[in-house]
């Protein structure tokens, strides 16, 4: 039987199984024999022990597409970025590193900005000017009114979607709004291993449609950029593509160099300026780092 990682916690893997529900699972075969520790995520192929009890063992994890070291996860096809409008209010910086992150990996982005609910005009209008120009779909949310989650959901349909965001912006709270009315059977599990419901401690999926599923994840909120080469960076802000070959200089890296294509477009407001900030910030951050 075929099913996917949708929760690991002290030893024990939860595999949803499309047509008959979640498993309670060991690994310890294939612990020993492949070396492969199973990741939320990851696709697995399991014995069911006992049918009514729902356990099983998991035999064999299939080949990834992808895997992330931290947060631990596997098969991530996007994510699903989240900042809120107000309270707390983006620290843009943050939300900056968080897409690089995502670019430098190849992981598609859709940007949710929550809390639309509370926010005044000039504030949304704000960040559709810094983040339209960025080409990510952007969706400017309300968990509580449930205002534009059916647009989120939509670009959810037939993907594992990661949830990444700092704290208390509402990323369980729109997973709460995402779920059907036939939820995922995590009762009995939550009754046995959740300790707190309210602050997310693990990497867990939940069944957002048929073959959908999105991740809560803890530990995407503290991060810093530091694994590839300052050169790169370009490469990861997207709306500097257009400019490619168009400075004077080849290499250019659009920090202080002259007749750069870039730095025009910031003047000219194609660029926007916190972007542009934050591309010098990481950029002497990667310059500045010291070498191993
Ligand atoms: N006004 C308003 N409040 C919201 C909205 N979404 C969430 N909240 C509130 O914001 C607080 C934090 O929401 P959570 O869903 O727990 O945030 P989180 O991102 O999962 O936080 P962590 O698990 O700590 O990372 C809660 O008090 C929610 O009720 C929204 O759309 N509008
Ligand atoms: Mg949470
Ligand atoms: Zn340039």
């Amino acid at each position: 039987m075929q099913g996917k990682i949708v929760k690991g916690i002290a030893g024990f893997y939860y595999i949803h199984v499309v047509e008959s529900g979640v498993y309670e699972c060991k690994a310890k075969g294939i612990f020993r024999k492949e070396k492969i520790k199973p990741l939320v995520g990851d696709n697995v192929v399991i014995e069911v022990l006992d049918e009514n009890e729902k356990t099983g063992n998991i035999i064999r994890v299939l080949p990834r597409s992808n895997e992330l070291i931290r947060p631990a996860v596997a098969n991530i096809d996007q994510a699903l970025v989240v900042f809120s409008v107000i309270k707390p209010c983006p620290h843009l910086s943050l939300l900056n590193r968080f897409l690089v992150m995502m670019e430098s990996r190849q992981i598609p982005v859709i940007l949710c900005f929550n809390k639309e609910d509370i926010a005044q005009d000039f504030q949304i209008e704000a960040l559709e000017q810094i983040y339209s120009k960025c080409g990510y779909p952007c969706i400017f949310t309300s968990a509580l009114e449930q205002t534009n989650i059916d647009r989120v959901r939509k670009l959810l349909k037939g993907k594992t979607t990661a949830i990444a965001g700092p704290s208390g912006v509402g990323k369980s709270s729109i997973i709460n709004v995402l779920q059907p009315e036939a939820r995922m059977e995590t009762g009995d599990i939550s009754k046995k291993i959740e300790r707190g419901k309210h602050t997310t401690r693990h990497s867990e999926l939940f069944l957002v449609d048929k073959d959908s599923y999105i991740m809560d994840t803890p530990g995407f909120s503290s991060l810093y950029v530091n694994d590839f080469e300052k050169e790169e960076l370009k490469d990861y802000f997207p709306e500097f593509q257009r400019y490619e070959g168009a400075c004077r200089f080849d290499g250019c890296s659009h920090t202080h160099e002259p007749d750069c294509a870039v730095k025009k477009g910031v003047a000219d407001g194609e660029i926007a300026g916190a972007r542009y900030d934050s591309y010098k910030e990481i950029y002497e951050e990667l310059k500045d780092r010291r070498r191993y």
